[in-house]
């Protein structure tokens, strides 16, 4: 029997023998499928929680023993329910409901309604409320900067100016991060067909020339032909600087443009020029801090200025320490150029990081398991997660205001995996040890698994009825249930249902809904929202509902026509080149980085995995077969090798003072030297010693702010040490 169904990463016929996963294949629509997909035949049952799971030292009541460190006993679904409403109400009567930390980022499963997170978020919102995260891991920089600086952030960074105008208009696409096609398999919510290797070679045939700036020359296409300057990680805004002084110098910047439509290019203009801190940034200037040959960066420069040109910047510049200025700066450059709201031109956040990326308009509306307004209004930035552990009742900045962290008692996790997913996780280790419960749900047996308390076994996606989509997308999905839930466990929202239930309130939580019910309710609000849909019992056995695709579109063509009546939503209206509170872009040196003066000689990537999300199905075949001697690849340039005497397939132990894991050498010339580049998403398992035996580069990235604005995440700021090993 074959059934259909939506992943993040594509859209799949499940073959299924006797209610066993036998194979899985992508839908023949899909010009472009991932291989993602056959990580499930075996990751679908491998690792699974069988059954619901307390920590021993927990149970015994015994508090020396260490979350993470300790042994697992089972419980029967009666007990574990009666354990988890128990320790709920107990924390909930003591402390009050801001003590129960529920932010649990992460990205789950595709599907409206079982969509873990929106599970937990209502069931805890019915029950008093919750202290929740806000920004994501992903952009939090630029989610708190670009409302300052250009208003709304969505359609810049999740749907900017369509590929096929690119296709038409544009000549140059300066890409800042590269463009990955490796990330490019996925759209969170899930996607029919991958569009991106179509259109990055349709831009190619038509004339685009490509610049990929960025430490790994394959973050663009090596088909796309791109001319690849190699940067020095978290160096971005050194070369925006110096090219805007190239333009500026040579009066090659859009003085209309920066008139009619930006403010605060003159306080700019003083720091651009050296007049407010004695140091023009000149392409000579940049030249030492990001290792680019200066000639190279005035050369770009003029082409910029003489071509049609788009600047595209991958999400991974915010995830550095100041990560808010290279898109801060970014826009300006932009600016300068004069193109923004031109067709095929100006501006775009992430090209290539998801498929949905300049293929749609934003906007469209979905239904979703409704989610009534959390109660408790007690929140953190979400990477702020093992600070907020440490320092209870203690103050932080944040977008320019003070806030207090919360005395977490209890963190409730569902559909994220904070121990692979959190940067420095020894001091997460450390700090999870302060709340008295950690409960999750989760399928497999991962890292967050083994650092909670009381663990419940969710069904999987494949395991369910559900309705999928992502909000940029083209399709909607019936997602048919392909398989019977595995022996011990039980969907999200059962688990839900019944503690709402043991907590005396079953009725606010499900409405009296069953799972069909819910499905109904989701799809006429979606129906509702959208033109020519068909009923729901057409679009169950039709399996897909496929949405009209938008007309190509130009971000800020309106705000370009009439920046009067289409002001952008800062504080002027306008492109906020400075402002009183916040200055103006600048260069800020990263406390660790190649230019610096620390002991560790190599900058350490770590990037989206290509075989896999995150660290879902981080144990199916795809996945393991990246391996080599049976550990995680860690790319290194051949020059660097021979400096060290490496060799592909080298034992190496990869370390800093925050942590280590052990990789294999993989030698790669498409790396610049003095980087070591990684996928993240290894599930992290630390031996006696402490070293990650998976590879989870985690172990050693340090858990700084990008700074006090947004407070997001600053893992690609890591330097790192290498060293063979030779024990296996
Ligand atoms: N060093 C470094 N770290 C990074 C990054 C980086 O670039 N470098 N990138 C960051 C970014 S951008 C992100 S988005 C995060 C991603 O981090 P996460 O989103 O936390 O990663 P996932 O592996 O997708 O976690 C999803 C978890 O949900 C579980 N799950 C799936 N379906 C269900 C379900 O139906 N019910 C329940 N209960 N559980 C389910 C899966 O088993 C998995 O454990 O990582 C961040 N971490
Ligand atoms: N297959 C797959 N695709 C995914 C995901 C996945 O897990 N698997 N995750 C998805 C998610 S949640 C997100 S947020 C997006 C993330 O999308 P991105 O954040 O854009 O992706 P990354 O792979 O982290 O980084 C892209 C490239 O940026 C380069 N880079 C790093 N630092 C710098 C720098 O300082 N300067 C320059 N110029 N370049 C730098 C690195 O070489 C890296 O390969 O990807 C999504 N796509
Ligand atoms: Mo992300």
């Amino acid at each position: 029997m074959i059934t259909r169904s939506l992943t993040h990463w594509g859209l799949y016929d499940f073959h299924v023998e006797n209610g066993v996963l036998k194979d899985v294949s992508p839908v023949p629509e899909d010009p472009d499928p991932s291989p993602i997909g056959k990580n499930l035949i075996k990751g679908n049952y491998a690792h699974r929680v069988l059954q619901p799971s307390v920590r021993k030292g927990f149970l015994e009541g015994n508090k020396s023993s260490f979350r993470g460190d300790d042994e697992f006993v089972s419980i029967t679904w009666d007990e574990a329910f009666d354990l988890v409403a128990a320790e709920l109400k107990r924390v909930k009567n003591v402390y009050g409901n801001d003590a129960i930390y529920a932010g649990s980022y992460g990205w789950a499963s595709a599907g409206r309604f079982h969509h873990a997170l929106s599970q937990l978020h209502r069931f805890l919102s019915c029950l008093g409320g919750y202290t929740e995260s806000i920004n994501t891991y992903s952009f939090a920089a630029a989610e708190v900067i670009l409302p300052h600086v250009i208003g709304r952030y969505e359609g810049l960074l999740k749907a900017p100016t369509s590929w096929p105008e690119i296709v038409d208009h544009c000549e140059l696409m300066v890409c800042f991060g590269g463009m990955p096609l490796r990330n490019s398999q996925i759209t969170n919510g899930g996607m029919g067909k991958h569009v991106q290797r179509d259109y990055m070679h349709r831009a190619k045939s038509a004339g685009v020339n490509f610049v990929n700036i960025s430490p790994i020359r394959s973050d663009n296409a090596i088909g796309l032909g791109s001319d690849w300057i190699p940067i020095r990680p978290g160096t971005d805004v050194a070369l925006m600087l110096g090219l805007a002084f190239e333009l500026y110098t040579n009066n090659l910047h859009n003085k209309a443009f920066l008139e009619r439509y930006c403010s605060g290019f003159d306080e700019f203009e003083r720091y651009l020029t050296g007049l407010s801190d004695h140091q023009p940034k000149t392409p000579e200037w940049a030249s030492t801090i990001t290792g680019i040959p200066s000639h190279k960066i005035t050369t770009l420069a003029h082409h910029m200025a003489k071509s049609k040109t788009m600047i595209s910047m991958a999400w991974s510049l915010s995830r550095h320490q100041h990560g808010e200025q290279p898109y801060w700066m970014g826009i300006t450059l932009a600016a300068m150029l004069g193109q923004i709201g031109l067709p095929g031109t100006g501006i775009g956040l992430g090209y290539g990081v998801e498929n949905k990326v300049g293929k749609n308009i934003a906007g469209k509306y979905l239904g979703h398991f409704p989610r009534p307004p959390n109660p408790v209004d007690s929140r953190i930035p979400v990477a702020r997660l093992t600070e907020m552990l440490e320092r209870p009742g203690q103050t932080y900045r944040y977008d320019n205001a003070e806030h207090l962290y919360p005395d977490i008692r209890l963190i409730y996790w569902a559909g994220g995996n904070p121990f692979h997913h959190h940067q420095d996780l020894n001091r997460l280790k450390a700090a999870w040890q302060r709340p008295e419960t950690v409960i999750c749900h989760e399928l497999v047996w991962n890292s967050t698994a083994l650092h909670a308390d009381i663990v419940l076994p969710s069904a999987s996606f494949l395991e369910r009825n559900d309705i999928g989509g992502a909000p940029n997308e083209d399709i909607l999905v019936a997602m048919k249930q392909a398989l019977p839930p595995l022996a011990g466990s039980l969907t999200d929202y059962e688990i839900f249902s019944q503690l709402a239930e043991r907590l005396g309130d079953p009725d606010t939580f499900t409405e009296g809904k069953s799972e069909d019910e819910w499905l109904r309710s989701i799809y006429q609000a979606t129906a509702a929202a959208n033109p020519d849909m068909p009923d729901f019992e057409t679009f169950w056995a039709d399996g897909i509902h496929e949405f009209r695709t938008p007309a190509p579109h130009n971000l800020f063509s309106q705000f370009r026509k009439d920046p009067d009546k289409h002001k952008l939503a800062t504080a002027d209206g306008r492109i906020m080149i400075s402002n009183r509170a916040m200055g103006h872009p600048v260069w800020l040196e990263p406390g660790e980085w190649l230019g610096g003066n620390g002991a560790h000689p190599f900058h350490l990537i770590s990037h989206q995995p290509e075989s896999r999300l995150h660290s879902q199905l981080y144990h199916g075949e795809t996945s393991q077969s990246e391996k080599i001697s049976g550990l995680a690849p860690i790319s290194l340039n051949p020059i660097d090798a021979a400096a060290s005497r490496f060799a592909t397939g080298d034992k190496v132990r990869v370390f800093n003072e925050r942590g280590a894991f052990y990789a294999a050498i993989q030698l790669d010339d498409n790396i610049m030297t003095s980087i070591l580049s990684i996928a993240t998403g290894a599930w992290w398992d630390p031996d006696e010693d402490g070293v990650c035996r998976n590879g989870n580069p985690n172990a050693v990235t340090q858990d700084i702010g990008t700074s006090a604005l947004a407070q997001g995440p600053s893992a690609l700021t890591c330097m790192v040490s290498i060293e063979k090993v030779t024990s296996a």
